[in-house]
């Protein structure tokens, strides 16, 4: 900051910040003010430095390009000014970066600690214990995936491909060379569909590891939070979209909305540059993130800059998914992101051995879905003729379906012949 007041003066540089305040942020100025004079520092700096690939800490985090989005102003009155702002500050960094920042006070740190204990302890179990829990027959989408099965779509994805081929060096991901060393186990929040669907296997039964006889309460708990806090982000981005509140919940219920953390063994895999999920973006509709005890995760924002992740305390990172993307037409672009051993992962995978217990970084992750039989097409003024042509409409479960078989955990040759 003080780098940007020495170049532009103080006057000019808070004369700007405060605009760009009064204009997003009216409810928090204070904090609204700070965020912007990093945002402007960050992005002064960023413009000078050159920062090879190898080098990703220098990179600065996201909180300094996605204003904190205060929830509560919705939760309490949502016809009031402080509300209708909140949604189209929420609304405008979606499509800006594709990802927004949440601050929202029903979720307990509490939680999370017992949730994040609770995966450590699971993922440290012996692979054996494990494999009992995978169910490859649903393509994974319940109980655990073992490591160095899900193939990131970008290693086979002819579009993706030629998109990192077009990035600048300093913003380029690390070279993919093959299926990501991480775990993951997925746990279904909310109810399953009652009628027959043809999209069983995105709705299956849930899997109980054996050896955890609290395992559905805690993984309720925190996934209820989660949920809770991503599905008013859909309303408060609907509002500010100028949509209906309920344009994109509604298509939210009964879908196969999965509390979906990844575990990755720092004890093997600790060597700084490590791939633990490579560049990709997701396929649901938006993904919310908790703080992980581990830094590596880094963001892509729509205009292909890169961004390491630290999430201010208190705060919920959410980046669109693929059906977000379909809705809006394109207007809001599915994020890129991947996870990355950096030197900082390894200090905490370090420290946390040291204080006996395992060396898993585990993500807070939860995957909100549209349900499997709603089709995805863009919504309201989002459906130009231009959009539909490039998104043209399918059922959510199809969608799934067809991205689950290019990331190597749906087989594709028991795709029909249109995909
Ligand atoms: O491990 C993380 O922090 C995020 C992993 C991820 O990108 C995913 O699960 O899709
Ligand atoms: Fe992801």
């Amino acid at each position: 900051m003080s780098e940007y007041i020495a170049a532009h003066g103080v006057q000019e540089a808070l004369a700007a910040a405060v605009c760009e305040v009064l204009r997003t942020r009216p409810a928090d100025p204070i904090l609204g003010i700070r965020d912007i004079l990093l945002a402007m520092e960050a992005s002064k700096s960023s413009a000078k430095m050159a920062v090879p690939p190898e080098e990703p800490m220098k990179l600065p985090p996201v909180s300094t390009i996605a204003p904190v989005i205060d929830v509560s102003s919705w939760l309490n009155d949502p016809s009031s000014v402080e509300a209708q702002t909140a949604c189209k500050a929420l609304a405008e960094s979606l499509k800006a970066t594709g990802i927004a920042l949440l601050r929202d006070s029903r979720v307990s740190e509490a939680d999370e600690v017992a949730f994040l204990d609770l995966m450590e302890d699971y993922f440290a179990q012996p692979d054996e214990l494990k494999m009992a829990d995978v169910r490859k027959e649903f393509h994974y989408q319940v109980g655990a995936t073992p490591s160095m099965v899900e193939i990131p779509i970008c290693k086979t994805d002819a579009e993706c491909i030629e998109r990192i081929e077009g990035m600048p060096s300093e913003h380029k991901p690390l070279p993919i060379s093959g299926p990501d060393p991480k775990w993951r186990f997925f746990w279904r929040i909310g109810e399953r569909p009652k009628e027959v669907s043809g999209y069983e296997d995105l709705n299956a039964a849930p899997v109980h590891p054996a050896a955890f006889p609290r395992w559905g309460e805690t993984m309720d708990r925190w996934g209820h939070l989660m949920l809770a806090s991503v599905s008013t982000c859909a309303e408060m981005a609907a509002v500010g979209f100028g949509l209906p509140s309920s344009a994109i919940t509604s298509l939210m219920e009964h879908g196969p909305h999965l509390l979906a953390p990844t575990g990755s063994d720092l004890g093997k895999h600790h060597e700084v540059n490590t791939i633990l999920a490579g560049f990709h973006n997701d396929l649901n509709l938006l993904t919310i993130h908790g703080k992980s005890r581990y830094p590596g995760l880094h963001v892509w924002l729509r205009d292909g800059t890169k961004r390491r992740v630290a999430i201010p305390n208190g705060c919920l990172l959410v980046q669109a998914g693929m059906q977000m993307e379909r809705l809006t037409g394109g207007q809001v672009i599915a994020g890129m992101h991947e996870v990355v051993v950096l030197p900082e992962t390894v200090e905490v995978a370090e420290r946390r051995a040291a204080a006996g217990r395992p060396p898993w970084r585990i993500s807070s992750t939860l995957f909100a879905h549209v349900a499997s039989t709603k089709e995805l097409r863009p919504l309201g003024d989002f459906a130009t003729d231009e959009a539909l042509r490039l998104y043209p409409p399918m059922t959510a479960g199809e969608q799934v379906l067809s991205v689950l078989r290019k990331i190597n955990l749906a087989d594709p040759s028991k795709a029909p012949p249109s995909y």
